[in-house]
């Protein structure tokens, strides 16, 4: 991996349409950032976006990128390091693709726990559709859809990573842009299936959780004496709905990703074209 390479590099020559002021710019910055300061560069990495406004960001980074369908970004991501663990994968999406239409792969992804980066744009509402309520909108945020709100609780993401068995549960917030490089910077590190949730505001159709409300309200774990590797210390801050926090939440320090747990360390891509010996007797076997 070549050392000289930086931020820019990441960057695609297609121009954003995000609305300007749109935290999904923060959000793709530092992620370009921290790829670069870990030595990454757009020829071994991929990046799986979902759909939403926040997926047009396979467009917007200059990687070996897939576009998907919305939900389903993850099992893409994972095949993709399972056939080559040299790829530093990464996957990103808004809260609507990762918490309601992708809520079962999610799970799923945390418990593998394959060595790659989930980073959610969480918006708190469906940006591309237009305003509707998503799964981290408040009870009582009202949309033309929902216009009591949503009346039930949102769901709590970093909870159900952890649930899941999450070896790396983090938070950040799109406009703190160093703190959010440090963040996705020590998720790429991790070994393992890392999940950063980051405020990503959307000035278009969310006029509650707003810059301001996040500046106002966010306590940063690391001006705390909160210890990452204590689970009853990160259970604590992951229901405290009193609070909004940023930082690294929990982290498993003994944590081997699934492709070292069973020996799948082959590049699968450089596989001969001729069918390994014995393998069409094998098959005619079934005939
Ligand atoms: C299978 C499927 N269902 C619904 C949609 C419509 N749709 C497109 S984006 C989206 C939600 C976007 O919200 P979010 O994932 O939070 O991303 P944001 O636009 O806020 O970044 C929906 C419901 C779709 N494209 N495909
Ligand atoms: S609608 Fe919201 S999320 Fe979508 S680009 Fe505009 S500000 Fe960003």
């Amino acid at each position: 991996m070549s050392s000289d390479v930086r931020f820019t590099d990441f960057k695609s020559d297609k121009q954003p349409t995000w609305c300007p002021g749109c935290g999904d710019f923060g959000t793709m910055n530092g992620m370009m950032k921290a790829l670069a300061e870990t030595g990454n560069n757009p020829d071994n990495t991929f990046l799986v976006a979902g759909i939403g406004c926040s997926g047009k960001i396979g467009t917007y980074m200059h990687a070996y990128a897939l576009h998907g369908v919305h939900g389903r970004a993850l099992p893409v991501g994972i095949g993709a390091k399972l056939a080559n663990p040299n790829l530093e994968v990464m996957v990103a999406g808004g809260d609507g693709d990762g918490f309601s239409i992708g809520a079962g792969h999610f799970v799923h992804a945390v418990r593998r726990n394959v060595d790659m980066t989930y980073v959610v744009m969480d918006n708190r509402i469906y940006g591309l559709t237009k305003g509707q309520a998503s799964p981290t909108s408040r009870e009582d945020f009202e949309t033309s859809t929902t216009p009591d709100g949503p009346m039930q609780a949102p769901v709590n993401p970093h909870a159900l990573a952890l649930a899941a068995g999450g070896t790396f549960i983090a938070q950040s917030f799109s406009s703190d842009a160093m703190r959010h490089v440090e963040i996705i910077k020590e998720a790429i590190e991790h070994p393992g299936f890392a999940f950063v949730n980051c405020y990503s505001p959307c000035v278009t159709f969310n006029d509650v959780d707003t810059y301001d409300y996040f500046r106002d309200s966010l306590v940063d774990l690391k001006e705390t004496d909160h210890d990452p590797t204590d689970k009853d210390a990160a259970k604590d801050v992951i229901f405290d709905t009193e609070k909004e926090y940023q930082g690294v939440i929990y982290k498993n320090e003994a944590s081997v990703p699934f492709e070292d747990r069973w020996g799948i360390s082959e590049d699968m891509s450089k596989i001969e074209s001729k069918p390994p010996e014995g393998a069409m007797d094998l098959v005619r076997e079934f005939y």
